[in-house]
């Protein structure tokens, strides 16, 4: 099997319903990715494993999903130079401001680039971590050009009634 360039990991099970959604767009566009449930708070050393492992095992992006007290994006950011895309996670006590707060609030130094919350936030965390990649992939920008003129086609210019 091809070996990942991207890294997603999550800080539980519960966050993949959300972040399955940066693995279905990077599949789309035809990029290797991993999965890996890695709580900053739960299973520490995990995560020192994974973040100081993952550019030596060829790993170009991480991009990492969490909710609430959301640590784990900065922290592994903190221990790896590759760049790191957080994913806030919608909450169920703050509908995710709490997580979109913990992950953009970074201090100077360390950056976490921060996504918007949920779905969107996963899908473009996907989307960016292709088009770092398509800097130096040809191909790569290719299919990702295709990828936005598809979803530019399928924009109707009049709205419908039609629900469905
Ligand atoms: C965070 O706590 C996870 O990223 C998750 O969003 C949140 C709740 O985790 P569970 O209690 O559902 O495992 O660490």
């Amino acid at each position: 099997m091809a070996e990942a360039l991207v890294g997603i990991i999550m800080g539980s099970q519960s966050d993949w319903p959300t972040m399955r959604h940066a693995a279905e767009t990077l599949e789309a566009l035809g990029v290797t990715f991993e999965t890996r449930i890695v709580s900053a708070h739960r299973t520490p050393d995990r995560l020192c494993d994974y973040a100081k492992s993952a550019r030596d095992r060829g790993i170009k992006v991480i991009i990492a999903g969490a909710g609430g007290a959301a640590h784990l994006p900065g922290m592994t950011a903190a221990m790896t130079p590759l760049p790191v895309f957080g994913v806030p996670i919608e909450s169920k006590a703050l509908k995710g401001m709490d997580s979109l707060l913990s992950i953009a609030q970074m201090p100077g130094g360390i950056p976490v680039g921060t996504l918007a919350i949920g779905k969107s936030g996963a899908i473009n965390g996907g989307l960016l971590a292709a088009a770092v990649l398509a800097l130096t992939d040809p191909a790569l920008a290719r299919r990702l050009d295709a990828w936005r003129s598809r979803q530019t086609a399928s924009v109707a210019e009049i709205p419908s009634d039609d629900e469905t």
